[in-house]
């Protein structure tokens, strides 16, 4: 067995092989000795190089190792830092969402104070609006009072105002057409009645009396005298029923509301003339 003391005198004698003189002056004993260094040297070599791939084996799994160690780390480090985004994400959105929920509130409670705000304004406009119309309907109604109370005082005698028109009745009795000369005398014409306000208003002369209306010109198409159509129509029951034979129309004390006829044209009634006034 070769000691490790050895060694150096080995390499030598290895380094000298090219040296052939100094190889020959060596002794075949010399030669002897490290005859039997081969085997052992392959030995060594060989536990040599086991040992250092051991060694090897080792540093190549302390390195694996830390490596591990190092990359488990690392992934925890990131998981953690995954966990700590997911957390800050969850945060962030729940802020975004608050916030949106602030703004809609926001805007809600603008949008409604507006709304208030306006409709205080609308309500305060309105009110407004109909304490001025209260006044006007006031002032107008005293307006009409005083223009009917004027009207009344120079109203002539013998007739009666009543919606921008005096009324006059007859005291005698005469035929449709003559009826009707009469009033144009006056500067008037036969009675047209346009509303329900004026035929009540005619009921405070309790006779039968004519009225501007006729169909003489076209049998069933009632007129009234200044060419203007029947529209408002105070039939009484039954009435129109002269067919040819009644085609001017008077007042007969039927119901009050329904008082109006047909009659024969010649016969001799009381009339009424209508004469309009400026309003
Ligand atoms: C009289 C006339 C007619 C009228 C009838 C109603 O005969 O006045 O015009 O239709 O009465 O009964
Ligand atoms: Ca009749």
């Amino acid at each position: 067995m070769v000691s490790l003391e050895d060694e150096p005198e080995i390499y030598e004698n290895f380094e000298d092989v090219s040296d052939r003189k100094a190889a020959s002056r060596r002794s075949v004993e010399d030669f002897k000795v490290p005859a039997a260094a081969p085997g052992m040297k392959m030995n060594r070599l060989v536990v040599v190089s086991l040992g250092l791939l051991c060694i090897l084996q080792a540093a190549l799994i302390i390195y694996l190792i830390s490596q591990q160690n190092s990359l488990t780390e690392e992934r925890d480090q990131m998981k953690r830092n995954n966990l700590d985004l997911k957390a800050s994400g969850k945060n962030l959105t729940e802020e975004r969402d608050d916030l949106k929920r602030t703004v809609k509130d926001f805007d809600l409670e603008a949008q409604l104070k507006m709304t208030v705000s306006q409709q205080n304004s609308l309500t305060e406009e309105r009110d407004k609006l109909k304490r001025i119309n209260l006044e006007m309907v006031a002032t107008n109604k005293n307006l009409a009072k005083e223009r009917d109370d004027l009207k009344k005082s120079v109203t002539p005698l013998g007739w009666k105002y009543f919606s921008s028109s005096l009324y006059t009745i007859s005291s005698i009795r005469k035929n449709w057409q003559e009826s009707r000369d009469d009033c144009l005398q006056k500067g008037a014409d036969l009675v047209i009645v346009n509303s329900r306000e004026e035929e009540n208003f005619l009921s405070q002369f309790h006779e039968t009396m004519w009225i501007g209306l006729t169909d003489l010109e076209t049998e069933g198409t009632w007129k009234w005298v200044d060419g203007t159509p029947m529209t408002e129509r105070y039939w009484g029951p039954g009435e129109p029923n002269g067919r040819t034979s009644e085609n001017c129309g008077d007042i007969k004390q039927y119901d009050v509301g329904k008082r109006w006829n047909d009659a024969n044209c010649n016969i001799k009634v009381c009339w009424t003339c209508e004469k309009k006034v400026s309003p």
